[in-house]
């Protein structure tokens, strides 16, 4: 069985004010040619279809083109992330067609998707994102004392109903989606942090046993098998959402189940890039010089000169027209400096030398001061004429 494994669409995303929906679609138009090429049974999503709880329609029209256009070449398998809401994700889950299959519920973690091949059976269980807040009621029966209030605790909770479940099912091979952060994965800017108790991961022991885990949240495709001890992917976002994931190569994978018991083979395939993320760091100089190569990118600039030249906002976005981001931070001028603190019993003309040198990065030179001076001294009789 050829199951794809895709997440973290964030559908109605932008990246720096840029909206990223056309680029979204472009992929998902890919999604469906690689499906039908590679002949995939089954497609799963482990979450963060949405970018956000209430999407737009713009998004709510993309995710159903695209589950629509799956389903007619295989099963669909969608769970919901801490992005998405599991309510709004699930609502219309009786209304579509068959094939798409939403579980955004604590209760459907129990009811898996079977499909068979000729191996027998495989299980298809979706653990949506368990708030656990929320979830450490939800999995305890009625008058039973709720779960600690950990990701840890209501995660091992709703392991223990999946294999419970699949100990019913002699012989079926199991698939479990689950939007998690399993501990020892890396972690981008983009993903919207879990801590609860201060504590945002799973440890990796409480997800073993099973044939494939498909996992969603981390933005980077990544390999946990070793961590986790059975075969263990995020297959990671279809294209950056920061600055942070400009070398990660963005991927969907391709997963091959034979007969239970061998071994799983998971190809990575990477995504289309619509614009690749650069980050510059230099003089404004040094950075203009780079233009040939890079003025088609999404660019992130980091400008040092000391001194910052003036209309550097203009020339930057004169030689690279998809500037997104530009910090001035200038050379041998450390982050954690701070700027100069005005006291009380300082002297004026010792305040603005402070300040003139800290946006400078230079001492004001002898004329600089002195006409500081003169238009204190003016200040100051002005004041006392009034
Ligand atoms: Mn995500």
């Amino acid at each position: 069985m050829r199951i794809l494994h895709t997440s973290d669409w964030h559908l109605g995303r932008t990246l720096h004010k840029v909206d990223l929906h056309e680029h979204q679609a472009a992929f998902l138009d890919w999604l469906v040619d690689l499906v039908i090429e590679r002949e995939v049974d089954v497609v799963v999503i482990p979450g963060d279809v949405y970018d956000r709880a209430v999407p737009a329609v713009s998004s709510v029209t993309l995710l159903d083109g695209a589950l629509g256009r799956l389903a007619e070449h295989a099963t669909v398998v969608v769970t919901s992330g801490n992005h998405d809401s599991p309510e709004r994700l699930g609502f219309g889950r009786d209304l579509m067609r068959p094939g798409i299959h939403l579980l955004t519920d604590v209760a459907g973690i129990e009811h898996p998707v079977a499909v068979e091949d000729e191996h027998g059976e495989v299980l298809f269980f979706g653990l949506p994102y368990l708030e656990p807040d929320r979830a450490r009621i939800e999995l305890v029966d009625a008058g039973e004392p709720p779960l600690a209030r950990s990701h840890e605790a209501v995660t091992r909770a709703a392991l223990e109903r999946v294999r419970e479940r699949a100990a019913a099912h002699p012989g079926a091979r199991t698939v479990v989606l689950a939007h998690t952060f399993v501990t020892g994965g890396q972690g981008s800017d983009s993903e919207r942090d879990l801590t609860v108790g201060g504590v945002d991961s799973v440890p990796a022991g409480v997800l073993g046993g099973i044939d494939y885990l498909a996992l969603g949240h981390l933005h980077g495709c990544q390999d946990l098998t070793r961590t986790v001890g059975a075969p263990a992917w995020y297959s990671g976002s279809p294209l950056a959402f920061s600055f942070s994931e400009r070398t990660q190569r963005k991927a969907v994978l391709l997963v091959d189940l034979g007969a239970p018991g061998a071994a799983v083979s998971v190809e990575r395939v990477p995504t289309p890039i619509p614009r690749p993320l650069t980050e510059l760091r230099g003089t404004l100089e040094e950075i203009l010089a780079r233009r040939d190569e890079h003025a088609g990118d999404w660019l992130k600039a980091v400008v040092t000169d000391t001194s910052r030249a003036p209309h550097l906002q203009e020339q930057l976005r004169d030689a690279y027209p998809h500037l997104l981001l530009t910090e001035y931070a200038p050379e041998g001028r450390s982050a954690h400096e701070s700027t100069p603190v005005v006291r009380r019993e300082a002297n004026p003309l010792e305040v603005m030398d402070e300040f003139l040198t800290a946006v400078t990065h230079a001492a004001p030179t002898t004329a600089e001061h002195a006409v500081l001076e003169r238009a204190y001294t003016r200040a100051r009789d002005l004041k006392e004429a009034s």
